[in-house]
């Protein structure tokens, strides 16, 4: 007798996997876990009589099963919040002015350099827990508001703890290149020299960096710049991502793209060009509805163009504190569907399959097939388009992270 050994059974599975047409549907179906590893995802008439003795059987009632939903764009970690510009948006000021004017990502960085890394676990564990509570399994967290090498550290070290308070597994980005400090105003070059390349050197001998993050942008880094920093982050063999093309359009998913990016994110003002090139890499486009929705943004990422080229689409909440205060990736798919045009089996794969090829990580989850991690989403939906469809509702009814069972 295997004493991990778990069957659900009774359920409507959506595998995901890319062997199977669609969402992969099977319907009477039933998973098989062992040590928190898929042992069988298949019809239920053909679950291995080997693995029936002793297991602990669960009835899911003719539930929808998915994989586990990740969330792979976040910078959850982070101090304050920015509820007093959103009232200055609201009167007229844009984001940019907001930010050439010292708001922005720096005010953030001056609240969440004031907070130790308990703190900032504190903080970041009540909106972990409204993802969690909706089948998320995975999350990405990025540095980012720190801007010194000490603080962007401690913000990796508090996203890596997270692991330790809440059922999740947590994968890391150094954005270090996200804005220029007060102290490096129209120094970025210094900033790059002094701070992201160091701190991104000392952040991977210390364990605490799965990639590497930038933000491309006319009131950010230049893609020159970014360049600086995805040389190291090869030297080191981490994997790059950039935020590109969000507000303007400085070929930042073209660099991204040369360099092999597992992601380039937003892509609001995505050329032709930038799409040939993100095909050409296998480069997943991340769409974030949330800062497109927050930013009241009328330019949406061409999605038509990224479609017919074959670039896998993820999407992710953006979770941040600034142009996305968003903790549902339930609702960021009905805003990809509504605001985007993605279909619901584009959301659900966005949330899921190519979320995981944008971390790297579509060997270990991302979809419901033999021998990856058992990180399940149990949902009490009669069709998997409610998922979508709903705003605001949450029918999660267990979450299942390596073969433990997660009451929501
Ligand atoms: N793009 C964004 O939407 C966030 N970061 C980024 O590079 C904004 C972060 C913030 O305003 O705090
Ligand atoms: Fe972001």
């Amino acid at each position: 007798m295997d004493a991990g050994l778990t069957i659900l059974r009774n359920g409507r599975l959506a595998t995901l996997a890319r062997s199977h047409p669609g969402l992969g549907v099977i319907e009477r179906a039933a998973v098989v876990i062992s040590d928190g590893r898929i042992l069988y995802a298949g019809p239920q008439a053909d679950v291995p009589r080997a693995s029936s003795s002793g297991a602990c059987v669960i009835d899911l009632e003719g539930r929808w099963v998915t994989p586990g939903l990740i969330d792979c764009h976040t910078h959850l970690v982070h101090g304050g919040n920015r509820a007093r510009e959103f009232e200055m948006r609201l009167k007229g000021a844009s984001y940019e002015e907001i930010a050439r004017a010292g708001g922005g990502i720096v005010s953030s960085v001056a609240a969440t350099n004031a907070l130790t890394v308990e703190e900032l676990v504190g903080e970041a564990l009540p909106r972990l827990d409204r993802l969690l509570s909706e089948g998320v399994s995975t999350v990405e967290v990025k540095s980012g508001y720190g801007l010194s090498v000490e603080n962007e550290l401690k913000m990796l070290r508090a996203a890596r703890a997270l692991e330790h308070f809440a059922p999740v597994r947590i994968v890391t980005s150094w954005l270090a290149a996200h804005a220029t400090p007060a102290e490096y105003k129209g120094r970025n070059g210094d900033y790059i020299t002094d701070v992201v390349i160091p701190g991104l050197r000392l952040a991977h001998t210390q364990g605490l960096v799965d990639a590497v993050d930038g933000f491309c942008e006319g009131i950010a880094f230049s893609p020159a710049e970014i360049a600086r920093v995805f040389d190291v982050a090869r030297e080191l063999g981490l994997p790059v991502k950039l935020h590109a093309e969000q507000l303007s359009n400085l070929g930042g998913a073209r660099l991204a793209a040369s360099y092999g990016a597992l992601s380039a994110d937003h892509l609001e003002y995505l050329d032709e060009d930038g799409v040939a090139a993100m095909a050409d890499a296998g480069t997943v486009a991340v769409l974030l509805p949330g800062a497109f929705y927050a930013l009241n943004e009328t330019k949406k990422p061409p999605v038509a163009a990224l479609r017919k080229a074959g670039v896998p689409m993820a999407i992710a909440t953006d979770c941040n504190p600034g142009t996305s205060p968003l903790t549902s990736l339930l609702l960021t798919m009905n805003m990809s569907a509504t605001l985007f045009g993605l279909t619901v089996e584009e959301c659900l794969a966005g949330a899921t399959r190519e979320a995981a090829r944008a971390l790297g990580l579509l060997s270990e989850t991302g979809t419901i097939e033999v021998g990856k991690s058992a990180d399940l989403a149990i949902w009490d939906v009669e069709s998997l388009a409610e998922l979508v469809y709903r705003i605001g509702f949450n029918p999660l009814h267990l979450r299942v992270f390596k073969g433990q069972r997660i009451a929501s």
